[in-house]
């Protein structure tokens, strides 16, 4: 069952009833000031940090789980009727309804009792504010009559404090009009100088900052008081909660469109203006002003908007592609490409799985991130890796996450993630790959943000290499610590104390729990910086040597016998193994040790990738480890907490999926890899909304596994790695359009029933035109020049376009 449709002309998916299994999602905004906006137009916005800097307030845990957003309401004063033209929060019977979630902006429209309304919502480039456009038609025989009301309620800014320090925040909060302008000036006494400003492009009949002058005692947002009544109080807020509603008379003639402005901002003074002193209560308003009053004209917005269309054909144009599937070619073109920008811009900390007050940036996830959108942003990707490479530990290892704020690293859930440190020389390699920018591993970066501690890229990426090498185990494979790329994988759990189920950072670094998946990234690592090291000169053979040897060492402790061991926990027993009751068999390392090159040549990869298909797949994806623990095991952790079929036990764990894509294209299986990217393309998925539940325009994090009772559900949208690889796995290795260190490959990996494709691949300022055929024999030209079908296209020069066609047998 469908929910709404892909509109690819106008990169748009459109939902045609609002009430979805779940709010279904779009982000507002490109560089700092940020929403989530859902279908009925719930959600809040903030500035830059999702915690410390909130504009609007959400409620944890709602039902519906939107629920708080930038609502209007229409009032008929002559039958009192009024409803909400978003749907939510009053939930009317709408004759019309569809939203369209675009590329950073989204737009509800419906029609109601012949009046057709439309709100557009979108955060203009280079501002800190957010635009909302009504308009309304009167499709009645007679004139109209109509109030409207807009709707937000305010954060007191640090939204974690906001949650749960009653006693104090129902006395902090303050407000201020002017003009028709809503200040909210919470916390401008203190220090820090920023408040958020709601405005409205028309005369005001009234207005309201006080939430229960607006609802009314005892009464929720679909029947506020001063709606049901047609009139506002114009009250200020004083403490409790400041709330920001205008209130606006328009007459409508029959046929007659008017379009009304509203602007909700944030302003923080710049440095060195003159502003009122810090504990002053006067704000800044002369500053806003003008900015205000630009961005309530008509035909400002019309051209931000323009210039946010413009901005996106531009990054989207890095690469688009036609190919026979319909759904690759939305996925690749437009939502995947959109989803890593998102990602790329909120990590993980802002949806409704993520609560803004919780995760910072991750060391691991944001490297992965990069895969996604360097190709979009090279610029933002390499600010991306200083900032995380400043965040690494002298010994080579890792915070687990930093502050997107302060970019220091944080102890919050602990370190000790043994993988973290490769993640580092994965994400530089994809960013030399893009660029070719040598340059940045020559860029001094401090350890641990330490000042006097700077040392080039390059030594952290062998530091990163290094400390694995110091960290092996008995069976010669590296140490887990606390946990791999499975973070629920704690192995180093040796204490059997009843109610004490996971083990602290301190017993994880003295943990001989080793992985087999930190062994199969080793190699690709190790390769990838000894590809690196040739490329700009430097001894690379010791990483050659050390990945050999790794290999070597996977081999012979990490085999066993069809496909690849998970690990050994601390007891030295093997996990995913045959010889286990359940969890014998993990995706993680078949497609990481695969990835790594491992087995490729002696056929135990294509024994493994087998084994993954006998046991693992599934309609719905392919599935982390078969059997799902049944019980709690505390030698194994967190990962057998989850009841079996989600999340790490079980659960069709998306972000491993991509892995196998890309393992199963490296043996030439294009059949598979293509098959397993239809499984879990959210856009493939499509018509079985109703099993789904995600947007189906978005990877999720998680589909439920065969084992739970849900099977095929989604968890957990829009902020996985899941979107990163999938992208990387499509077009890098199964369309095979692959950016390599000296130049692009196009080798595709494609079905046996395609004909061929065409990409067009913005590389290095040149452009690509390239056309896959199907011929006898494969040959490759470029510029109608044949070269062998095996080489890396040669470097064109920035500007240039360069037409490539490669015939494939
Ligand atoms: C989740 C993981 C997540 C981790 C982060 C766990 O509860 O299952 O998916 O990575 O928390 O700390
Ligand atoms: O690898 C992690 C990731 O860093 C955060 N989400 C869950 C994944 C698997 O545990």
């Amino acid at each position: 069952m469908r929910f709404g449709h892909f509109d690819d002309e106008r990169r748009e998916y459109v939902i045609d009833r609002p009430d979805t299994p779940l709010p279904w999602i779009n982000y507002l905004g490109t560089e700092a000031y940020f929403g989530i906006i859902s279908n009925t137009a719930g959600g809040y916005s903030f500035y830059r940090d999702a915690r410390l800097r909130r504009l609007t307030r959400y409620r944890y845990n709602n039902a519906p789980f939107d629920f708080g957003g930038r609502y209007l309401y229409l009032r008929d004063p002559g039958t009192g009727e009024f409803w909400s033209p978003t749907w939510q929060p009053t939930q009317p019977e709408l004759d019309e309804y569809e939203c369209r979630h675009g590329m950073s902006y989204t737009q509800i429209a419906s029609s109601y009792r012949n009046i057709r309304a439309r709100v557009s919502y979108f955060v203009p480039l280079g501002e800190t504010l957010e635009v909302w456009r009504l308009r309304l038609t009167n499709e009645r025989a007679e004139a109209a009559e109509l109030s409207v009301f807009s709707s937000v309620e305010f954060c007191l800014w640090d939204a974690q404090d906001d949650a749960t320090n009653f006693q104090r925040n129902f006395s902090t909060g303050q407000v201020e009009v002017v003009d028709g302008v809503i200040y909210h000036k919470t916390e401008y006494r203190e220090r820090r100088d920023h408040f958020a400003y709601f405005a409205c492009s028309e005369p005001l009949a009234g207005f309201d900052t006080a939430r229960e002058s607006f609802l009314g005692p005892y009464r929720s947002w679909d029947r506020p008081i001063a709606v049901e009544r047609g009139s506002s109080s114009d009250s200020v807020a004083h403490g409790w909660q400041p709330h920001g509603s205008h209130h606006v008379r328009i007459a409508l003639q029959p046929g007659e469109t008017r379009e009304i402005g509203f602007v909700l901002g944030y302003w923080e003074n710049p440095r060195d203006a003159k502003f009122d002193p810090p504990g002053s209560q006067t704000i800044n308003k002369h500053m806003v002003r003008p900015v205000i009053a630009r961005w309530l004209r008509q035909d400002t917005v019309d051209e931000g908007f323009r210039a946010l269309r413009e901005h996106w054909d531009n990054l989207l144009g890095g690469l688009q592609v036609s190919t026979p599937d319909g759904e690759t070619d939305r996925m690749v073109n437009i939502w995947n490409a959109y989803q890593n920008m998102v990602t790329f811009n909120m990590s993980r900390s802002t949806s409704f799985y993520e609560s803004g007050i919780g995760r910072g940036m991750g060391f691991r996830d944001s490297n992965q991130d990069l895969l996604g959108f360097v190709h979009m942003i090279p610029e933002r990707a390499k600010e991306r890796i200083l900032d995380i490479a400043a965040t690494q530990l002298a010994t080579g290892g890792a915070y687990h996450q930093y502050q997107p704020l302060t970019k220091r690293g944080n102890n919050d859930i602990g370190s000790g993630f043994n993988d973290d440190p490769l993640w580092l020389i994965l994400g530089v390699a994809a960013y030399l790959k893009e660029t070719g920018d040598t340059s940045i591993l020559e860029a001094l970066v401090p350890y641990d943000n330490d000042p006097g501690t700077e040392q080039p890229l390059y030594d952290h990426l062998q530091r990163s290499l290094r400390y694995t090498l110091d960290r092996l185990g008995p069976h010669g494979l590296p140490l887990i610590g606390r946990a791999d790329w499975n973070d629920c994988l704690n192995l180093n759990c040796f204490s059997e104390t009843p109610g004490e189920p996971f083990q602290t950072t301190e017993n994880a670094t003295g943990g001989v729990a080793e992985s087999v998946f930190i062994a199969g990234q080793f190699v690709l690592a190790a390769r990838e910086l000894a590809g690196i090291a040739a490329l700009v000169g430097r001894p690379g053979q010791e990483y050659l040597d050390a990945a050999e040897k790794m290999s070597g060492t996977i081999a012979e402790h990490g085999w066993d016998g069809a496909w690849f061991r998970r690990a050994y926990d601390f007891h030295g027993n093997v996990v995913g193994s045959a010889s286990n009751d359940e969890g014998q068999i993990f995706i993680e390392p078949q497609g990481m040790c695969v990835m790594g090159g491992v087995g490729v040549e002696d056929g135990t990869a294509a024994t493994a990738l087998a084994s993954v298909r006998e046991r693992l797949a599934t309609p719905h994806g392919i599935i982390l480890q078969q059997p799902a623990y049944s019980s709690y095991r505390v030698e194994l952790g967190e990962i057998s907490s989850y009841p079996p079929g989600y999340k790490e036990n079980a659960g069709i764990f998306c972000h491993t999926n991509p892995w196998l894509m890309i393992a199963e294209a490296i043996v030439g299986n294009g059949d598979a890899a293509f098959d397993y990217y239809k499984r879990i393309n959210p856009a493939a998925r499509e018509a079985i909304s109703e099993v789904h539940r995600c947007e189906p325009y978005v990877y999720a994090q998680m589909i439920a596994g065969r084992d739970a009772p849900t099977h095929g559900e989604a968890k957990n949208s829009w902020l996985t790695g899941t979107a990163a690889w999938n992208y990387a796995a499509i077009t890098q290795w199964i369309l095979g359009i692959r950016p390599e260190l000296t130049g692009l490959r196009v080798a595709p990996v494609i079905p046996a029933d395609w004909p061929g494709f065409t990409a067009v691949r913005r590389f290095r300022g040149a452009t690509y035109r390239i056309e896959v055929r199907r011929g006898d024999e494969r040959s490759l030209t470029v510029d109608g020049v044949a070269v062998s079908p095996d080489a890396v296209l040669p470097l064109a020069q920035a500007g240039t376009d360069v037409e490539v066609i490669l015939t494939v047998s």
